[in-house]
């Protein structure tokens, strides 16, 4: 059994200053460089988006960010204009030690459709490659690291988990957006879902 650290769209925009900042995101850094430096594998994901995209309030007249419509895969949050491929809020954190990863995933790249999950986009059905890459490899197991514990880090661990692959979240070095009790209920539907909370 081989295992591997996901560290989950650790970007300037999630950290404060950031154009969707989590707060206290820049505060995981110096910890997920130390995990990384004892992983046997690292992965890193990347929110990606084209400019205009479908998540983003600017998009939706008369709408703002934080409000839910409904798209035609399902409920969608809104959210600021974020992570727009190529911007500086796209890279990931200057502090992170970003040679260690093997593989760098990037997600949230269609217009129509967003990406919470690591493993599949907002319709829950369109896969994004990594769970290929993680079989190929024989990796059954994921330590997640990351932002937001309430959304991106939430959705991977959670799909991972139904997926068959042991999941477990380090919740120390995650920090949520907490919009609604979001994060309560993050944690409550990855205990269900089988993940592990450390
Ligand atoms: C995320 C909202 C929008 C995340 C990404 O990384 O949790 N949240 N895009
Ligand atoms: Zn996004």
């Amino acid at each position: 059994m081989s295992h591997a650290l996901i560290v989950i769209d650790l970007q300037n925009d999630f950290c404060p200053g950031g154009a969707l900042a989590v707060p206290g995101g820049d505060e995981i850094v110096a910890g997920i460089n130390a995990r990384m430096a004892d992983a046997r594998a690292v992965v890193l994901t990347q929110d990606w988006h084209p400019a205009g995209h479908s998540s983003f309030a600017s998009q939706h007249d008369g709408r703002a960010p934080l409000e839910t419509i409904e798209m035609p895969y399902g409920a969608q949050v809104l959210w600021p204009d974020h992570c727009v491929q190529g911007s500086i809020g796209a890279a990931f954190h200057p502090d992170l030690q970003i040679d260690r990863a093997e593989l760098i995933l990037r997600k949230g790249f269609r217009a129509g459709i967003d990406s919470y999950s690591a493993f599949f986009e907002n319709d829950q059905r369109t896969p994004t490659g990594l769970e290929g890459y993680l079989r190929t490899r024989g990796i059954t197991s994921l330590d997640f690291v990351g932002l937001a514990l309430d959304f991106c880090v939430a959705w991977s661990a959670r799909d991972a988990a139904r997926l068959g692959i042991e999941a477990r979240v380090l919740t120390d070095l995650c920090r949520g957006i907490d919009h609604e009790g979001s994060v309560a209920q993050a944690l409550a539907d990855m205990r269900a879902a089988g993940v592990t909370l450390d």
